[in-house]
């Protein structure tokens, strides 16, 4: 089988690009699945395009786009049988929408009959991978269009990942749907000029906005605004089932099937955040948060000693000491784990996880104390009074957003030197895995007002811009970027690159980005992104820090 290549997130190898094995541990069979995943969901979403321009909109449809493009992000699936299994499934589904669009449009778009994309089938699988081949990444020629359109395609991912969140919920938005299939059709489209794919990504952002907007209300309103909690990182004496990942909705469902049952529930990694919702606190089986960010789970998840329960990424490929003890669900994987899948109504039976977790012991302590987090939105702006005298008797002298993704490279550790070295008279908004770098370092606070305040995932990066934005208009300035507010953002993966496109269409400059440039992006690209957004990579934290306190 010839090589792989992927460079979608920021450990890929050298760099550059994946080529053998992933470091995130994929391999060469399961990358070909995923290109050929996200191949034919392109084709699913020229066919389903072209069927809104003739009223033809199908929610199973917006569903299938969304849920592969999910599939596909880095650390959520391994399952090779399942990536396939979605393949078929997007041919089959593909076909029955291009008979509706053909039947209410009266004839079949162009675009329909003459993109490979919508027209490639095969129910023989061990075609699959000779097409995988064929359209990859690096199927794109020009380097300048290749970038563009990676960039796009992964601001995509992490849209679609957040769009699911909140259909789990319940909330939905046709328009991003829409657009989500506009733009991925676009990734095909070879009339489109580099200025065109350079709107575009723009456009994606606006669209991160409104994404991210809707998972806000949706968590908001079904579980209340997140609120200041101290949650404690220690454990209790009963076995316990770890859940991972961002999905609030199977966070609900698993309290509620453990309720009584002897096993408690901790969280880990995203998870965290669900600790801050009013809604979950009645549960006296929900216990602290355990361990850190993704990267550390081999280690620490086979101290928890417990069921662990992967909602969404990072997942990374078990060790044989927990492989056992470990679910998946929604659009994680791994063959050989159990897979639990929501029945028609959105319901997931986790009674097979409580059976294993009550044979299991009780958790191994490996941290002792408490975090606070709970600072999204409201919470902040309920503290507006305090936060703005702050800033106007010179108590806080600036902010920065430190949000996104943790990983394992050793450069990370500039993000703990940097909060360590900050002046005391500064505070870190962040959001996201990255936290876990600083938020137990004890930096102490401000007239009460902690140096960390934590507003919860990932996608609550959206927290920090509607925090930034009252603050513009509290201050009275007419550009976001007068505020004494800098960020230096984390990245890893495919949701932080929707996090970003989102900042820069909302005029926020000067970012810095780490610990390494996106491999995806090609030295014009990185120009454009320079030049216009004043877009930089991080430094030594010595320099950063000079550059950033002026
Ligand atoms: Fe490599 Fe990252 Fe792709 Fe995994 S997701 S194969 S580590 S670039
Ligand atoms: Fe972390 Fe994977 Fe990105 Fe939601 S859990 S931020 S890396």
């Amino acid at each position: 089988m010839s090589n792989m290549f992927c460079f979608q997130c920021q450990e890929t190898a050298g760099g550059k690009g994946c080529t053998v094995r992933g470091v995130c541990g994929k391999t060469k069979d399961v990358a070909k699945a995923q290109d050929l995943l996200v191949y034919v969901t392109k084709g699913l979403a020229i066919v389903s395009n072209e069927g809104r321009k003739v009223g033809v909109v199908d929610d199973n449809v917006d569903k299938f786009i969304t849920e592969n493009l999910f599939f596909t992000i880095t650390n959520a699936n391994f399952d090779r049988e399942a990536i396939l299994d979605r393949v078929k499934e997007t041919l089959k589904i593909r076909e029955e929408i291009k008979t509706k669009v053909i039947k209410d449009g009266g004839q079949a778009s162009s675009k329909i009959s003459i993109s490979d994309a919508a027209v490639w089938s095969s129910d023989n699988v061990s075609d699959f991978d000779a097409k995988a081949e064929q359209v990859g990444v690096l199927s794109t020629e020009n380097e300048d269009v290749r970038s563009l359109r990676e960039l796009i395609i992964y601001g995509l991912k992490g849209l679609s990942a957040y769009m699911k969140h909140a259909m789990n919920l319940g909330y939905n938005d046709l328009e991003v749907h829409g657009f989500i299939a506009k733009a991925l059709a676009a990734t095909l489209d070879d009339s489109l000029s580099v200025d065109d794919l350079v709107a575009l990504t723009l456009e994606t952002g606006k669209y991160g906005v409104t994404g991210m907007a809707l998972l806000d209300k949706a968590n908001t309103e079904t579980y209340g605004n997140p609120e200041i909690t101290k949650v404690n990182i220690g454990v209790r004496n009963n076995p316990g089932i770890l859940i991972s990942g961002h999905d609030l909705k199977d966070l609900e469902m698993l309290l509620e099937q453990t309720k009584g049952t002897g096993v408690d529930v901790y969280t880990h990694g995203e998870m965290l955040a669900g600790q801050y919702y009013p809604a979950f606190k009645k549960y006296d089986n929900f216990a602290g948060n355990y361990g850190n960010a993704w990267w550390k789970q081999g280690e620490e998840f086979e101290k928890f000693n417990g069921a662990i329960l992967m909602t969404t990424n990072c997942v990374i490929p078990p060790k044989d000491s927990y492989k056992n003890r470990l679910f998946t669900t929604g659009a994680t994987g791994i063959t050989g784990c159990k897979h639990i899948s929501a029945d028609e109504n959105g319901n997931k039976d986790f009674s097979e996880i409580i059976a294993v977790a009550k044979k299991c012991k009780a958790p191994t302590e490996i941290e002792k104390g408490e975090i606070v987090g709970g600072f999204a939105h409201n919470q902040v702006l309920a503290l507006a009074d305090k936060v703005v005298d702050a800033v106007k008797t010179g108590a806080i002298k600036r902010f920065f957003v430190m949000a996104g993704c943790d990983g394992r490279a050793k450069s990370r550790n500039y993000y703990t030197e940097f909060a360590e070295k900050l002046p005391k008279d500064t505070v870190i908004l962040t959001a996201g895995c990255a936290k876990y770098k600083y938020n137990k370092l004890n930096l102490g606070d401000i007239g009460g007002i902690p140096r960390v305040l934590d507003a919860g995932q990932c996608n609550d990066s959206y927290s920090l811009v509607v925090i930034a934005l009252k603050l513009k208009e509290v201050f009275g300035l007419d550009d976001v970027n007068k505020l004494p507010i800098s960020y230096n953002i984390a990245w890893y993966e495919q949701k932080a690159v929707i996090v970003l496109l989102s900042l820069l269409y909302l005029g926020v400059k000067n970012i810095h980005l780490g610990p390494t440039l996106p491999a995806f992006l090609s030295p014009n690209v990185a120009k454009v992104l320079v030049n216009n957004f004043g877009i930089a990579g991080i430094g030594t934290v010595e320099d950063d820090l000079k550059l950033f306190l002026g």
